[in-house]
């Protein structure tokens, strides 16, 4: 059974705003998801999907990384958007070759990504010939063909750039870093990039691995709890069940953020009764309504506090004996800290001197502190540094390995922990590759390849020319969408693995491929039998995903099958790797896996327990910390913030509440109250006043962009609807992808290269003023 999809497109002129909510899920959830759930799959896929996801014998929410609940798993492991991304992925709406005959890519190019999603599943392999302005299909084997023609044809294997998604599972990640490690490139960008990497750089720098410290029964353990730069209540709705959890428990929750989010104020547990019909919990104990780019500033105040409560009552409030036998770099930080003035902190973040002293009085209460933070503090220049002096409070405190304390970096997409783990990065460290290399007997290269930013550069100059994506939306994930879709166009070759329909598809290289993909929630049958794949989430457990829904086209093949068959048509045959065998038996795959990743041992047999298994930490498990000096590293970089400069707003780019990234699942913002249109840029009340301008205004927002050569750039996105919001000052925040064409390509934090999508200097213009 099909079902066509509705044809009409985003009209802002629908666009309806009314007051933002005070909490988040509660029965509006429970209908949304059953609404948007029968929609797309109708009542017998919803029925085969929404009680199994989660599930131990399930299959991993293709949503966030957020964990399942060890042990106890209640019957519906899954939020309202939870449901929405099986939905979305399950739909019976399908994209055949009769709609690429009956819609040209110029036209396609004409969509936004809401509708161009709306469209369906992909059914086919297509090709866009060079010059040709339809899609036409292409048999398996042709594509593979075409790709490694192209490959092999290139001067050298670093003019190839392999991207990849969150979405991945751990067998086709391995055999795909293998595949191209194999052709001779470490170019593989990848969505992390342009995510938690500052919190990988800021991490392995300060405690010798990029990873979080804690797990769910930490978080309930806690008795604070800092939630700095994260909108759990849209994008890890689950997390607000285990906060409700740690409060049950006498936890004090901080939320560190510009916007009152609903669900950082209350939450209504849709599955209990009392969050059905009772007014739900209070989850922030306080809100700090920080200046975007503040935190650094922040923090060092309240290390300063910190330091000065030590001296009222020495060897209170430092844990000298974790940071004398663990730390290195302290004396540096102290002097710091002590120098930061306070005058400087309030400007900064916009908070009060009170504010300030209560926080720090949490902390020094605390005796079980976790920080968990996500894109409001990795997508600034000083992302990580600030990241980096967070980590300093809680080794001040001693609150790093030991139960109910530590750092919780919240992941973005389902894997996109597991595709590092499993070697996508592109300076992934020598030791990995030796191994790889002994058990395939192959030649890894060992210089650094690009990542997502130097990959855009990279194409842009004609230094690469072939784009392969495994998942994910490069072109409209990626900022500065002009200068990809130059890089984009500028290439031989793209070609985009996917499951559904989008921009990237339709803005090309001369030749481009669409190689369409089993997804998350799909049965996966090969040569050897049914397959299962793993995936490893924010806290570092690793567990199996079991699709089990009938593929919507037969013409679909496993990512994992996508490699292989692509890996033997360009290696050809007698190739050192067995990838037939690999791909005929997932057992296979993890065998090596277990071989060559570290912590994965035995991995066969320990992902097929209950909840799977945990990967080491060794901060975590033994106060370990490997890093260069041996110790867990205090950081003392210089202070940064963002100051407004005159007549000019600082604008963060960030997701509603009806989307997945860059696929668009509908046009309700529920909490924030704005409904059927996205064009909007929410500004505080005095700007308002301060610029001339009315809630309701239609505006252009124009970036400002002094580039290297002193030059100023400007970007413009056209006709948005400015609405009265709650954030501070100076500050602004709109949608993304929306507002990507915005965002300088050069835009870009300090030592981890993640584009700055929450600080980006704009101006206001009327529309109709120039
Ligand atoms: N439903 C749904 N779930 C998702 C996603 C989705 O799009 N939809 N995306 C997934 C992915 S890949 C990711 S990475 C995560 C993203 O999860 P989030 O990081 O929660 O996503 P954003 O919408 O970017 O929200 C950033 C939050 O940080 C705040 N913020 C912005 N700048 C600053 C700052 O300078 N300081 C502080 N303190 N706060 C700031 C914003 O007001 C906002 O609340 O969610 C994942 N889960
Ligand atoms: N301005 C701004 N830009 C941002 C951000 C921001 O906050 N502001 N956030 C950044 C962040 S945190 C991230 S993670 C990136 C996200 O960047 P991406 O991961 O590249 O983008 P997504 O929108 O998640 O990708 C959606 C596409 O993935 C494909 N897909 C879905 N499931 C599968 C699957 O199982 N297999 C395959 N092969 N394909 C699949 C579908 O075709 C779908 O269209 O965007 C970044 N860009
Ligand atoms: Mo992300």
């Amino acid at each position: 059974m099909t079902r066509t999809a509705p044809s009409q497109d985003i009209d802002e002129s629908d666009l309806v705003v009314t007051h933002p909510k005070d909490h988040a899920a509660g029965v509006k959830a429970v209908a949304v998801s059953m609404q948007r759930a029968v929609e797309q799959m109708g009542t017998v896929r919803t029925a085969q999907t929404l009680p199994r996801l989660n599930q131990r014998h399930g299959f991993d929410c293709p949503g966030c990384a957020w964990p399942e609940t060890p042990g106890h798993r209640k019957p519906a492991e899954f939020c309202e958007n939870g449901a929405k991304a099986v939905a979305e992925e399950a739909t019976l709406r399908t994209v055949t070759p009769e709609f690429f005959a009956a819609h040209s890519v110029a036209e396609l190019a004409g969509k936004t990504d809401f509708w161009l999603g709306r469209q369906g599943r992909l059914t086919h392999p297509m090709v866009l010939r060079p010059g040709a302005s339809h899609y036409t299909p292409i048999g398996w084997d042709e594509a593979y063909r075409v790709i490694a023609d192209e490959l092999r044809a290139l001067p050298t294997p670093d003019q190839a750039v392999f991207y990849t998604s969150g979405r991945t599972s751990n067998e086709a990640a391995f055999l795909y870093q293998l595949m191209i490690r194999s052709f001779g490139t470490n170019n593989m960008p990848d969505c992390s990039n342009m995510c938690h990497e500052s919190s990988g750089s800021a991490l392995s720098e300060s405690i010798g691995i990029g990873k979080g410290s804690v797990t769910v029964p930490d978080l309930e353990f806690a008795d604070l709890i800092l939630i700095a730069g994260q909108n759990p209540g849209t994008n890890h709705p689950r997390m607000l069940s285990t906060l409700e959890a740690a409060k049950g428990n006498g936890a004090k929750i901080i939320a560190i953020n510009p916007l009152p989010e609903a669900g950082l104020l209350r939450f209504k547990d849709p599955q209990k009764i009392g969050g059905v019909v009772g007014r739900g919990v209070d989850i922030a104990d306080e809100f700090l309504q920080i200046r975007l780019g503040g935190d650094m500033a922040l923090f060092r105040g309240l290390g300063r506090l910190l330091l000065e409560a030590d001296d009222a009552a020495p060897g209170t409030v430092v844990d000298r004996a974790f940071v004398d036998a663990h730390c290195a770099g302290f004396d540096e930080y102290e002097r710091a800290a002590r120098a930061v003035d306070f005058d400087t902190v309030l400007d900064a973040t916009g908070l009060t001197m009170t504010q300030l002293r209560e926080t720090a009085e949490a902390l020094i209460r605390s005796e079980r502190t976790i920080a968990c933070w996500a894109m409001g503090l990795t997508q600034q220049t000083h992302g990580v540094a600030t990241i980096q002096e967070l980590t300093n409070l809680l080794l001040m405190r001693g609150m790093i390995g030991k139960p109910g304390a530590g750092l919780c970096p919240v992941r973005g997409h389902s894997n996109v922990q597991g595709d590092r783990t499993m070697g996508i990065w592109e300076k992934m460290p020598d030791a990995f590759l030796d191994s790889l290399d002994r058990e395939f007997g192959i030649t890894s290269p060992r210089k650094h390849g690009l990542d997502t930013v130097d990959a855009i550069r990279a194409m842009r100059d004609g230094e690469a020319t072939v784009f392969v994506a495994m998942g994910g939306n490069f072109l409209r994930a990626t900022p500065d969408t002009a200068a990809t879709e130059d890089a984009l166009r500028r290439c031989r070759l793209t070609v985009q693995v996917s499951t559904k329909l989008n921009r990237s598809h339709v803005v090309t290289g001369e030749t481009a491929l669409i190689l369409p993909t089993l997804g998350r929630t799909d049965k996966d049958i090969q040569a050897g039998g049914k397959q299962v794949v793993s995936v490893e989430d924010s806290m570092s457990m690793v567990h199996l995903s079991r699709g089990n829904l009938t593929p919507v086209s037969e013409h679909l093949r496993s990512e994992v099958a996508i490699v292989c068959d692509l890996a033997r048509e360009l290696f050809g045959a007698g190739h050192s790797v067995p990838w037939a065998a690999l791909s005929a038996d997932y057992d296979r795959i993890r065998d090596a896996i277990s071989r060559v990743v570290p912590g994965c041992e035995n991995y066969n047999e320990r992902v097929r327990r209950p909840d799977g298994f945990q990967l080491p930490h060794p901060p975590r498990d033994r106060r370990e910390f490997p890093t260069h000096t041996g110790k867990a590293n205090f950081a003392a970089g210089e202070l940064r913030w963002v100051p407004a400069p005159p007549g000019r707003l600082i604008l963060q780019t960030m997701r509603s509440h009806d989307q997945y990234n860059t696929t668009i699942y509908g046009l309700d913002d529920r909490y924030r109250g704005v409904k059927g249109g996205r064009r909007v840029i929410f500004v505080s009340a005095a700007d308002l006043v301060e610029l001339g301008l009315i809630d309701g205004a239609r505006v252009d927002v124009v970036s400002e962009w002094t580039a290297a050569d002193g030059t100023v750039e400007e970007r413009r996105v056209h006709d948005f609807r400015v609405v009265e919001y709650s954030t501070p000052k100076g500050n602004a925040a709109a949608y993304y992808p929306e507002t990507n064409p915005l965002i300088p390509l050069d835009h870009v934090a300090a030592k981890s290269n993640t584009p700055v999508s929450k600080a980006v200097v704009v101006r206001l213009e009327p529309v109709g003023s120039n």
